[in-house]
């Protein structure tokens, strides 16, 4: 048996497991939890990385004796060091206002269709591209000889060794798919430097050995390596998912649904980019292509309007209103800034002639739906612009605890769900690093040892999918 240390980090919070790894054995337990709470500083909404750092290092504590250390985070965000390899600043959070109206600015250098062929990636205001050009004229940026994504900056923290982890860099826009190396035309055209950039890591790679005062602040007996792990927490939440053979659908549940396909090459087409479809690099040659839902952000960012309510009881309420009364386009990044989400779902319903959901409940339930449908949506378009068709969709992450929402999606997807497992980012992790050191085979023996030691819940669909075709007509254009 050996025992990984995963670090997840989340929009809302962060935590260190621990998976205990043998030939046929794989548990996962949870040696600390600590939030995640983005600050609202004068200049915009930043990440507290100092604190995300902090709980890295209580949860290495907690975790005690491990064979090795990997990080995950959500993708796109960065921070910028000086040349003395110091911190610029805190690193701005991907739901700050500075990217309005920037990719317009780019298009008008590189026609967005001509991006899209070079580098797969969906339009979301927050691509680490936007940023950059948004950042453009910034005394940080020009003072800034380093560039890390979040992970990066966390195993440089811990390490000192710096390096760009592919399947996250893949999600800068910066990133050719096909080649899965640096676009450096793309670069060259929006003057953006590619040498604030470390070299490519791929998962997989040694990232270094935890430094002498890391040790000693943990507790740790050393050398403990840390591993590159697929550091786009969507990449090793989909390196997780259980799934045999090629024919299935994922759901990545959480902050944001991320729902698509696992490929073996990039869908480049102008059909797949007005449908808004990304394609992510994976492990082992793979590419992510999905579409980017707004997800259980929506009900968050509600919960959070009404005071924080006990979620079971909000669950239980939704479950007794009438389903499909009126849905909103979870995909529209409409939603995407914080603050005033049951006013502003109201707002959408208002507008597209359907009942105004009012109670909380009314509204969760409008949530759910919503999610669902877009599930429903992504599921289609990806199987039909990518030419690959799918028998089963796999849910993992925080909505497999949501089994309403599991059984909308098989619903509204007319196809089996099977939920599960609920950390999946942390146990793709976990196993990339196993992987590094001879413990599990290939990414279907990875699948395979998930499929054997992990409780998954199947969902079988019901009702009539026409009443998911009529939801999604009341939605125009979406
Ligand atoms: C999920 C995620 C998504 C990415 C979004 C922003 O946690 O990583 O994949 O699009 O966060 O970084």
């Amino acid at each position: 048996m050996k025992s990984y240390a995963a670090v997840d980090l989340g929009a809302s919070s962060g935590r260190v497991m621990v998976g205990r790894v043998g030939p046929d054995s794989l548990e996962l337990t949870e040696a600390h939890r600590f939030p995640n709470r983005p600050v609202r500083v004068p200049e915009g909404l930043r990440w507290d990385v100092l604190g995300l750092y902090g709980g890295v290092l209580d949860g290495l504590r907690a975790a005690g004796r491990v064979d090795s250390v990997g990080i995950d985070s959500w993708a796109v965000d960065y921070g910028l060091l000086d040349g003395d390899g110091a911190l610029l600043g805190n690193p701005v959070h991907y739901r700050d206002a500075r990217t309005e109206g920037i990719a317009e600015k780019v298009w008008a250098s590189v026609p967005a269709p001509e991006l899209y062929a070079a580098t797969g990636l969906q339009y979301a205001p927050f691509n680490t591209l936007y940023q950059l050009v948004a950042a453009r004229g910034s005394s940080q940026l020009a003072h800034a000889e380093r560039l890390l994504l979040m992970p990066d900056l966390l195993t440089y923290w811990l390490t000192g060794e710096q390096g760009t982890e592919l399947t996250n860099a893949s999600t800068t826009q910066l990133i050719d798919p096909r080649t899965r190396e640096w676009s450096y035309d793309i670069a060259a055209r929006l003057g953006v430097d590619l040498d604030l950039f470390a070299p490519l890591r791929q998962p997989g790679d040694p990232a270094g050995l935890l430094r002498a005062e890391v040790l000693e602040e943990t507790g740790l007996e050393g050398p403990v390596p840390v591993t590159a792990v697929g550091s786009h927490d969507t990449a090793s939440a989909v390196a997780a998912v259980p799934a045999s053979g090629e024919r299935f659908a994922y759901i990545c549940t959480g902050t944001w649904s991320l729902a698509g396909l696992e490929l073996s090459a990039p869908v480049l087409t102008e059909e797949s980019r007005l449908a808004n479809f990304t394609n992510e690099l994976g492990l082992d040659g793979t590419v992510r292509y999905l579409r980017n839902i707004m997800g259980l952000w929506l009900l968050q960012e509600c919960v959070r309007a009404w005071g924080d309510p006990d979620l079971g009881g909000l669950l239980l309420d939704a479950a007794k209103v009438p389903a499909l009364r009126s849905v909103v386009d979870a995909g529209d990044a409409a939603f995407l800034a914080p603050g005033r989400m049951p006013e502003r779902i109201a707002e959408a319903c208002r507008a597209s002639g359907q009942p105004v959901p009012g109670s909380p409940g009314e509204i969760t339930r409008c949530i759910l739906d919503s999610l669902a449908l877009a599930h429903r949506k992504a599921v289609r378009d990806a199987q039909r612009l990518a030419g690959h068709p799918v028998d089963v969709v796999h849910v993992v992450g925080g909505g497999t605890r949501n089994a309403l929402l599991c059984q909308l999606t098989a619903d509204a997807c007319g196809l089996p769900v099977i939920a599960g497992p609920t950390e999946a980012a942390a146990l793709g992790n976990v196993l990339v690093q196993a992987r590094a050191h001879g413990l599990v085979g290939d990414l279907a023996g990875m699948r395979g040892l998930l499929t054997r030691t992990q409780p998954l819940t199947r969902y079988e669909p019901q009702g009539d999918t026409a009443r998911w075709r009529e939801a999604q007509s009341r939605l125009a254009g979406a």
